[in-house]
């Protein structure tokens, strides 16, 4: 099956809780507390891998959830960490974040935006990460507190919706109206063996195929029959016209058994192309006439490429794809300007070097203020909101069963300002609280 869009959400790995346990042995007596810390959470990862081709693999299951850390054990024992879930996808893939919560402008809530661009085999990306494993009593002994008797719970892993589009790389994209005999050139081409028939619309997804020429190869592109409209939603739509972006050079294939049209062909094809991106209309094309076998004399075929040349439309080649008359040559005159393509494609250019407003992002997702003193408090109704990642997660990794963690978190709370902010707010006692997902005014 071949699936190039699909939503996925990503879960991290949650932490392992730490350990509350008292070292005892022999001849120590009040050994002193020794519960170790949990292990961490797996991430789950996106990489970008030569020998897979298709979304497909993400067609059943939605989900992924990376291991959970262990918990920690007495005699300072750490729990392991859980292991990373990677997932492999082709390289092409966009993987777009869905932007949500309160540190967003609300205009962009629900959302994708890209995150990252796995362009090349062996590019990856972070898209959740695994939650920290929580401290063992052993870890919270300071002067004043000598026998602490709790110890932090895991944290969870990061959950967060995911689009992953594919836009295939291919050296070519063979591109042109419905029933052109596209399929036909790239089975005569390469060994790629698509469907071909009589009828538009016979090609229904992108076909890739190798083209071997000497002792080199090229990947060629058969992308489905585009129509007026395609880059409004006609036929098959602009669902395919990501893919010919992607693609170094277009070959753009014309049906001389319609000399009459010839030239409003291709001119519709043009503005399907320029009204989609105007990365695609400036993409190199080169005009190949095919069905040549249909022609009865070369007069006449002069006379098309005549026809189009007034047009100020330059003819590359003309062949028949079905008796394979012409196709040698068109292979071996590709290979050189798919090699410039290539060598343009890997130098790295100006814009490459000096990082634009437009560069993307760089792949390192959901970094905030690491410091617990980063917060921002939110009143809406009767509920307050504080939010900062740091505190978020020593709320939420706070055994709220235990009176001594407990009293450890009002302490922070207090040294950051938190109540001291509360306290100027004048809340009302029915006022709920929240930090994070944690609703903490029944603990203060
Ligand atoms: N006579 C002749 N017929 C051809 C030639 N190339 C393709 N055809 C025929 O044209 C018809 C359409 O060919 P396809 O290769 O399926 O065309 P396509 O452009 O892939 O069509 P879609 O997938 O529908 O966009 C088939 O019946 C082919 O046999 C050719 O060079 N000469
Ligand atoms: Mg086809």
């Amino acid at each position: 099956m071949f699936l190039d869009e699909v939503i996925i959400t990503a879960c991290g790995g949650d932490g392992g809780r730490g350990s509350v346990s008292w070292r005892r042995e022999k001849y120590v007596p009040k050994g002193g507390p020794d519960g170790g810390n949990g292990g961490n959470g797996g991430n789950v990862c996106l990489v970008a891998d030569d020998n897979t081709d298709t979304l497909s693999a993400f067609a059943s299951q939605k989900r992924f959830t990376a291991e959970d850390g262990k918990m920690g054990g007495g005699k300072k024992c750490h729990g392991s960490d859980g292991d990373d879930l990677v997932l492999k996808v082709p390289h092409g893939t966009l993987v777009y974040e869905k932007k949500e919560g309160r540190e967003i402008p609300s205009h962009m809530e629900g959302e994708f935006v890209l995150l990252a661009d796995l362009e090349k085999s062996g590019d990856q990306v972070t898209i959740a990460r695994g939650g920290r494993g929580g401290c063992g009593n052993a870890y919270f002994v300071n002067s004043i507190r000598q026998r602490p008797d709790f110890a932090e719970l895991g944290e969870p892993g990061e959950e967060r919706q995911y689009k992953l589009e594919l836009k295939l790389i291919a050296d070519i994209g063979i591109i042109g109206l419905p029933n052109v005999g596209k399929s036909t050139l790239i089975s005569a081409i390469s060994s790629a063996r698509p469907r071909i028939a009589d009828y538009p619309f016979t090609t229904l997804i992108p076909n890739l195929g190798v083209v071997k020429v000497a002792d080199t190869s090229y990947i060629v592109c058969d992308i489905p029959g585009l129509i007026k409209g395609a880059s409004t939603g006609k036929g098959l739509g602009d669902r395919f016209l990501r893919h010919i972006e992607r693609c170094g050079l277009l070959v753009h294939l014309l049906d001389c058994a319609h000399s009459d049209t010839i030239a409003e062909d291709y001119q519709t094809i043009r503005k399907e192309l320029t009204a989609y991106s105007p990365l695609l209309a400036e993409k190199q094309e080169l005009v190949v006439i095919n069905k040549t076998d249909l022609i009865l004399s070369p007069q006449i075929l002069k006379a098309i490429i005549q026809s189009l040349e007034r047009e100020n439309i330059e003819v590359f080649c003309t062949l028949s794809a079905a008796t394979k008359n012409g196709t040698e040559e068109l292979k071996k005159k590709l290979l050189p300007l798919v090699i410039v393509k290539r060598q343009k494609r890997n130098a790295p250019s100006n814009e490459r070097q000096a990082p634009s407003n437009n560069a993307l992002p760089v792949l390192r997702p959901h970094q905030t203020s690491s410091r617990a003193s980063g917060y921002q408090i939110a009143q809406e109704g009767t509920t307050v909101y504080i939010r900062g990642k740091r505190i978020e997660q020593i709320v939420a990794m706070t055994d709220t069963k235990n009176a001594s963690a407990v009293r450890r978190l009002l302490h922070i709370l207090d040294r950051i300002g938190i109540v001291a902010s509360l306290r100027s707010l004048k809340l009302s006692p029915q006022q709920r609280i929240f930090i994070g997902k944690t609703r903490i005014d029944p603990l203060l």
